[in-house]
């Protein structure tokens, strides 16, 4: 096992880090910005380095500086979280032409799954069942034209350095293709810097279920059962749940079979999540794989009583998967509430400034997984999640109410919250119905609004 481990990353998830060290009897070393001098990363770590100033460029993906700060204390491995470096092959590579061990898949596996044109056919050659649509990426029109015919309309055309829903977008026919084609490409070229496109069959109202998988350096791959993260709001996920409500015991079986038959094709070594959307029909589709530890890995945890993060360490210290050769139960119902620090009347935008009271809720079958404390100072600069609450039960209905209490109970005071607006899909009949779909928050917010432009007039 590694003597000393570096968190390359701030936040709730350098605080859930720090914690899996320790239980691994550890060493820790922060890094932080300027801006988060005052954050608890820096205090429950045992040694911490200044980075830089607080823009993100600067310091958490300034990869020499953290590269330097890993040297200077003698961290022999660096864990990335998510978001910054979670997903940057180069970063990866930089760390193993150094010594440090990148606590993650290799680059190359990162490097496969970030061109998505390229994951799809992988995965299609593997035999997971992909989206109907391009083999590989589209350069010019007057080739994507016959293409997009082919697949039938509405097609969807995405950014193959993208991911996340940039550089997307819907044709619902020919005549609108070759317009939408050409914005994609100079979004694409202006979000990811590559201008490569691949085009897909557009699904109708599907759900994203997401597969968790893990490897070993051994060449064991297994899953872990599915998240829904249907509950989304402009590709910003906001509530996922376990089991999924659309998902049998048959279902997660085929899912998971695909999932591990991708993952055991490229080697995968690490956690890493395969996206799928289900289909109304109970078809799935292989749509992109993430390469990193997610934000709602603890819905996982929670529903399998494993511990994520700490096996992420160990398999990149060699050690082979320590779950059960069996397969693994899934216990109870799990739902993940992301609060964020947004105002929902001003379009949710982030909303940064002081916390004046912070009472997280607790009792039983509440988790609360946050950096935030009574004074914190919450900074402009990076994204602007406060705490994610994970609420379980026996079964769905007694998590739906555990749910409902705790966000009640929930009291933030200082800077505008998304509990209220979780709070009220959590008791909208489709959302306690199970019947969700990714467009479902959206319609849920175009219908408040116009009720309240009615109410108004
Ligand atoms: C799709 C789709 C329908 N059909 N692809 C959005 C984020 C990006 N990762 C892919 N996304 C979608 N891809 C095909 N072929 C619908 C979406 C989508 C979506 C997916 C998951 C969760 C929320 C979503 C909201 C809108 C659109």
């Amino acid at each position: 096992m590694f003597h000393k481990v570096l968190i390359a990353n701030r936040g709730e998830i350098a605080l859930r880090v720090i914690r899996a060290c320790h239980e691994l009897g550890v060493r820790t070393v922060a890094v932080y910005s300027e801006a988060d001098r005052e954050s608890l990363h820096v205090r429950f770590a045992d040694e911490e380095v200044c980075i830089g100033p607080p823009p993100a460029k600067e310091s958490y993906l300034n990869i020499p500086r953290l590269i330097a700060a890993a040297e200077i204390t003698g961290a022999e491995a660096i864990h990335p979280g998510y978001g910054f470096l979670a997903e940057n092959a180069e970063f990866a590579e930089i760390c193993e032409r150094s010594n440090i061990v990148f606590i993650g898949p290799t680059p190359e596996q990162i490097r496969a799954m970030g061109d998505k044109a390229r994951a799809r056919r992988t995965m299609q050659e593997l035999g997971v069942p992909v989206i109907p649509g391009s083999d590989g990426v589209v350069a010019e029109l007057d080739q994507a034209l016959p293409l997009a015919r082919g697949i039938g309309f509405p097609v969807m055309i995405k950014a193959a350095a993208g991911g996340g829903g940039k550089g997307m977008r819907v044709a619902p026919d020919e005549s609108s293709f070759s317009r939408l084609f050409h914005m994609a490409q100079s979004e694409a070229q202006a979000a990811v810097g590559d201008p490569s496109l691949y085009l897909e069959k557009y699904l109708v109202r599907p759900r994203h279920v997401e597969i968790q998988v893990f490897g070993d350096r051994h060449g064991r791959v297994v899953h872990l059962g599915e998240r829904d993260c249907s509950i989304q709001r402009r590709h910003q996920k906001l509530i996922e749940e376990a089991p999924s409500p659309a998902v049998t015991r048959e279902l997660r079986g085929a899912m998971g079979e695909a999932a591990v038959r991708g993952g055991k094709g490229i080697g995968y070594q690490s956690a890493g999540t395969v996206e799928f959307l289900l289909a109304e029909d109970g078809s799935f589709h292989f749509m992109e794989m993430n390469t990193r530890i997610q934000v709602e890995h603890p819905v996982t945890e929670v529903a399998t009583g494993f511990d994520l993060v700490k096996e992420q360490i160990r398999v990149a210290a060699g050690e082979p998967l320590s779950f059960p050769e069996t397969e693994i139960g899934l216990r109870g119902h799990v739902i993940e509430f992301r609060v964020n620090a947004e105002d929902p009347d001003r379009d949710f935008a982030p909303a940064p400034g002081t916390i004046v009271t912070f009472h997280p809720p607790g009792g039983p079958g509440v988790r609360v997984d946050t950096h935030v404390y009574t004074g914190y100072r919450v900074p402009a600069f990076y994204d602007s999640l406060l705490a994610k609450l994970i609420v379980s039960g026996n079964t769905r209905e007694e998590a739906l109410v555990r749910g409902r209490h705790a966000l009640e109970s929930f009291v933030i005071e200082g800077v505008p919250t998304t509990i209220d607006f979780l709070q009220r899909i959590l008791s909208d009949d489709r959302f306690v119905r199970g019947d969700v779909d990714t467009g479902l928050v959206e319609r849920f917010v175009a219908e408040r609004a116009g009720g309240e432009r009615v109410a108004a007039s």
